[in-house]
């Protein structure tokens, strides 16, 4: 059977990364149905998510980008509690890839994360789907981070 990833994505993000994220998910899994939508802004991302999976999604990857002030935060609160919730009803993953715009001071290094956040996470997301419950076992305890130089293990 093709698998089936979903990729939602906003106009809100100042880095196109539902682009980067079809482009992991297509060369990490050439035969893959691949299916994105978009939407205005992270608070729209739970819905579009639930939609992608109810149309046969077996994963999907949201791609956000929350801006500077309180209120922002707080619809990224909001999101993230939409996106869990999808989560559960579904019984699929949502890898949520988010920005803060506070990460970084300049636009460059916020571009800089926002790729690899998106790339590294697209990645995940194909890992979980195709292997399953034990496709990230191997690097559990390394200290991955997404957007950022791996932490690494404490020995
Ligand atoms: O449903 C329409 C909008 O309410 C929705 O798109 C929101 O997600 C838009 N939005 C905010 O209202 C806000 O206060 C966003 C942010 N902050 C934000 O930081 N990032 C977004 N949307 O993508
Ligand atoms: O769905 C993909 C990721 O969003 C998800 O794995 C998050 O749990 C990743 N994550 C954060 O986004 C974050 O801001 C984690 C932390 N902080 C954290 O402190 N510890 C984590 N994940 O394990």
């Amino acid at each position: 059977m093709t698998r089936k990833y979903g990729i939602a994505d906003t106009t809100f993000s100042r880095v196109d990364m539902g682009s980067i994220a079809y482009k992991v998910i297509r060369s990490e899994d050439d035969e893959a149905e691949i299916i994105r939508y978009t939407v205005p802004g992270i608070k729209d991302l739970p819905v579009a998510s639930k939609r992608l999976i109810d149309e046969g999604c077996d994963g999907v990857i949201t791609l956000g980008w929350v801006g500077k002030t309180m209120l922002d935060k707080y619809s990224y609160l909001a999101t993230s509690i939409g996106l869990i919730m999808v989560q559960i009803l579904t019984s699929k993953h949502v890898i949520d890839v988010t920005v803060h715009e506070d990460e970084a001071d300049d636009e460059e290094k916020l571009k800089e994360i926002a790729i690899d956040r998106a790339t590294k996470h697209a990645k995940n997301l194909v890992k979980l789907v195709k292997e399953g419950k034990n496709a990230l076992t191997k690097y559990a305890g390394k200290g991955l981070r997404q957007g950022y130089s791996n932490a690494g293990e404490i020995d």
